[in-house]
């Protein structure tokens, strides 16, 4: 029989589905109507949970449930509200609501903890709109970027900008930042976003690490022409340079065993279909568990670009955007978790995260932990993104152990 709470989260996951940027497919950014949509709708059932509720500079949803005494200590819990474009239902939403859905077991039985539990909606973790992640997460850690305000979207409104129009400060960024004494950890429910847990079937996993990632923007400048009248070796096509180099990027991360290479972003200029291309703009992302590696890794890349760029006449822009290095979960509350998970009955599975996460940012302010959800053949970032209510029935109730456990520590 599925549990209550579980259904309750399901049915939560299909309402913010429907806040969306663009009709018929989920993408909700940061700072944009439909964020403020699903925000709105998060914040309604944190108070019906018990919990004071404020937003924070940057658009950050906080819900507080308070601690059974004062000058307790506080568990931070969340995940991020924002989406990938075309995205699936569950990537970040999944871990706002079975942490809310813990905290409403404990009103509805009119419970307090000895510690507070203060819940994140995070309004920015995958970085899509200014290709910068963690931009709610960084802000609660103090690190926030201020060089980052001026960066501009697609559509030229910068980050400075959006913010004000969100109802945010971009001034205040840097004094909402969380302090760090009193904190006792940060716990992330989230989807494994991969088929390990499926392949084990086993309805969750405890989390070991998260893999470092590199963001780059990279630029190839050639020479725009006519395709009807430049010969084919006088030619400094932007967008042949850029394919050679996608494709060498894919090579290497093929033969590098661990690392993943992407580009998931590509514009042309001019962009007509007579018209050599003159200028390509490439996203690029890194990731390996090894901070080296992946350096490595990048610097390799580099090199390659400027080799391909030399060879073909263009010249080429390289600029890193964001770094995040690996990060460890805390053995502790990782061990928590696991005892948590054994108390339900289910085998430990301890598993790395190739995937970023809000935990990666908030581990510069306090010790985290994650629990993995299995997901449908682990598809993630798409629209057929799958969980089962069962197995969101036991993340409840593994988060719900672990919170008693945590209290009684
Ligand atoms: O890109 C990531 O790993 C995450 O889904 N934001
Ligand atoms: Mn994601
Ligand atoms: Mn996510």
């Amino acid at each position: 029989m599925i549990d209550e709470h579980a259904r309750t989260v399901m049915e939560r996951c299909d309402r913010l589905a429907g806040f969306s940027e663009e009709h018929g497919r989920l993408t909700r950014r940061f700072a944009t109507d439909a964020l403020r949509q699903a925000g709105a709708a998060v914040a309604d059932w944190m108070r019906a949970a018990g919990m004071s509720v404020r937003c924070d500079s940057v658009g950050n949803v906080i819900g507080r449930y308070e601690a059974g005494r004062s000058g307790a200590k506080t568990l931070l819990l969340g995940s991020h509200l924002d989406s990938v474009r075309d995205a699936g239902k569950y990537d970040g939403p999944l871990g706002v609501l079975v942490a809310l859905a813990s905290v409403q077991r404990l009103h509805d039985q009119s419970r307090r903890l000895p510690y507070a539990v203060e819940l994140y909606g995070f309004a920015d973790e995958e970085g899509v709109r200014y290709h910068t992640a963690y931009l709610g997460s960084k802000v609660v850690a103090g690190t926030f970027d201020p060089s980052y305000l001026s960066r501009a979207d697609a559509d030229g409104v910068t980050m400075a900008a959006a913010i004000r129009a969100f109802g945010g400060d971009p001034e205040r960024l840097a004094a909402d930042r969380r302090r760090g004494d009193n904190l006792l950890g940060y716990c992330e429910v989230h989807i494994e976003q991969g088929p390990v847990l499926e392949a084990r079937s086993l309805p969750v996993g405890v989390v070991t690490a998260i893999a470092g990632q590199s963001r780059l923007a990279v630029d190839f400048m050639g020479m725009a022409g006519h395709a009807g009248t430049v010969p084919m070796d006088l030619r400094h096509d932007a967008l042949c340079a850029a394919a050679e180099f996608i494709l060498a990027t894919e090579a290497l991360a093929r033969r590098e065993p661990g690392l993943l290479a992407t580009v998931g972003q590509i514009a042309t200029q001019p962009g007509a279909s007579n018209v050599i291309p003159g200028q390509v703009a490439l996203s690029l992302d890194v990731r390996h568990r090894s901070d080296a590696r992946r350096t490595r890794a990048v610097e390799q890349l580099a090199e390659r670009a400027a080799q391909i760029a030399a060879a073909r006449g263009v010249t080429r822009g390289w600029r890193t955007i964001q770094e995040s290095p690996a990060v460890l979960c805390d053995p502790a509350l990782a061990g928590l978790l696991g005892r948590a998970v054994e108390s339900l009955g289910y085998p430990v599975l301890e598993l790395p995260s190739g995937a970023g996460h809000d935990a990666v940012a908030l581990s510069d302010l306090t010790r985290v932990a994650m629990l993995f959800v299995r997901c449908r053949g682990g598809v993630s970032h798409n629209p057929a993104e799958s969980v089962m209510a069962e197995d969101v029935g036991v993340a409840i109730d593994v988060l719900g152990q672990f919170l008693e456990m945590l209290a009684e520590l």
